[in-house]
């Protein structure tokens, strides 16, 4: 996906001049080839199924080419989505720095080179990238809710406005920007501000997010899950609390979620609490939302020596059964990497194509 394909229809004569073929009404369509994705007697799609992410496809003009007693037709179209109603749905945030550009937006780059030969190699299917709609958004698909709660999270840079609360700086580099509440009035106790993603499928996820809750009468940080159930039930549950003063500096904490069997997709949501005055300021900065366990890089499942003797390190799992991950641990900056496959496996790849995936996209 992202990529393009190119369809020829090649036709060879027979041995008489009554070998004519004819072709006719030709249409694509994303997905399997069955009642959900057929075309109709105008060569239009008719498609059934709802996407989660919006998509689209362009169809170029067939360009014809005849040789000798062979005639091609190509067709060439760029495809944005992903084949498969599962992998219509994000998987996980790639790092938010909340900076003015991202320059971890993580779209994928073309490989130049081939990876190395090794079980797999029939599945590789190419980069996914359920992020790309977010790539150019400050807020890396971060939504601030407008109905549920009483005010809004603040994109800023330095320190807040009062005295005695808030960050000096930001966590990425001091000097960016972080997202943050600002407890002056007119702001009251017990107001709220909620930020939610956008909708994952639900795997297993950690959370990790740097915060800052410096101020005598801190209120609240919550990190909950919104879960759409099979049923088609939505449930909220807290996955933690952070309340009071947490001191001057930035703070760490990495969130396990875990699925129940019955939840479809989630969301996640960081709802901001005021405490008693102003001196409350909460701020957030430098968040990821991995697929897999936070112990994965501690416990990496593969390694590699690269020919410049440097050990990495690896941590693969299935997001789902037709997506591969894999963590790239020994990176400066932990980062993951999805493969579309037919039939996950998390040890079906070998470490040096780990490596390969992890350097090359
Ligand atoms: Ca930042
Ligand atoms: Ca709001």
């Amino acid at each position: 996906m992202g990529g393009s394909v190119v369809l020829h229809f090649r036709a060879i004569r027979g041995d008489t001049f009554q070998t004519d073929l004819a072709i006719d009404d030709i249409c694509t369509s994303e997905g399997p080839c069955d009642s959900n994705n057929r075309c109709n007697a105008a060569g239009r799609l008719i498609a059934t199924t709802t996407r989660a992410v919006a998509a689209t496809t362009t169809t170029t003009t067939p360009a014809t080419t005849t040789t000798g007693s062979t005639t091609t037709v190509s067709t060439t179209f760029l495809a944005t989505t992903t084949l498969d109603p599962l992998l219509r749905l994000c998987v996980g945030m790639p790092l938010c720095t909340f900076e003015s550009r991202q320059p971890n937006n993580q779209r994928p780059r073309t490989a130049s080179v081939a990876p190395p030969p090794g079980r797999g190699a029939s599945l590789d299917l190419g980069p996914h990238d359920p992020h790309a709609p977010y790539a150019n958004d400050l807020m890396c698909g971060w939504k601030q809710l407008v109905q549920r709660d009483q005010f809004n999270w603040t994109r800023h840079s330095g320190a807040t406005v009062s005295r005695g609360t808030g960050p000096p700086g930001d966590h990425t580099t001091t000097r960016g920007y972080y997202m943050y509440i600002e407890t002056s009035s007119p702001r009251k106790m017990n107001d709220k501000a909620f930020l939610q993603t956008y909708l994952m499928f639900a795997t297993d996820y950690c959370l990790d997010i740097y915060y800052n809750m410096y101020g005598v009468f801190a209120g609240r940080l919550s990190v909950r899950s919104v879960q759409r159930l099979t049923n088609g039930r939505t449930t909220l549950s807290y996955l933690k609390n952070v309340a009071g003063n947490q001191g001057t500096r930035w703070k760490n904490m990495k969130v396990q979620y875990r699925p129940p069997r019955n939840a479809r997709e989630v969301a996640f949501r960081l709802e901001g609490v005021v405490g008693k005055d102003y001196r409350g300021d909460i701020a957030i900065d430098d968040i990821a939302i991995h697929p897999g366990r936070c112990d994965a890089c501690a416990r990496p499942s593969h390694s590699f020596t690269n020919n410049l003797n440097q050990q990495q390190s690896f941590s693969t799992g299935c997001a789902h059964a037709r997506l591969f991950y894999v963590r790239c641990c020994s990176l400066t900056q932990e980062k993951v990497v999805y493969r579309r496959v037919d039939n996950c496996d998390q040890d079906m790849f070998s470490p040096p194509r780990l490596n390969w995936f992890c350097n090359n996209m």
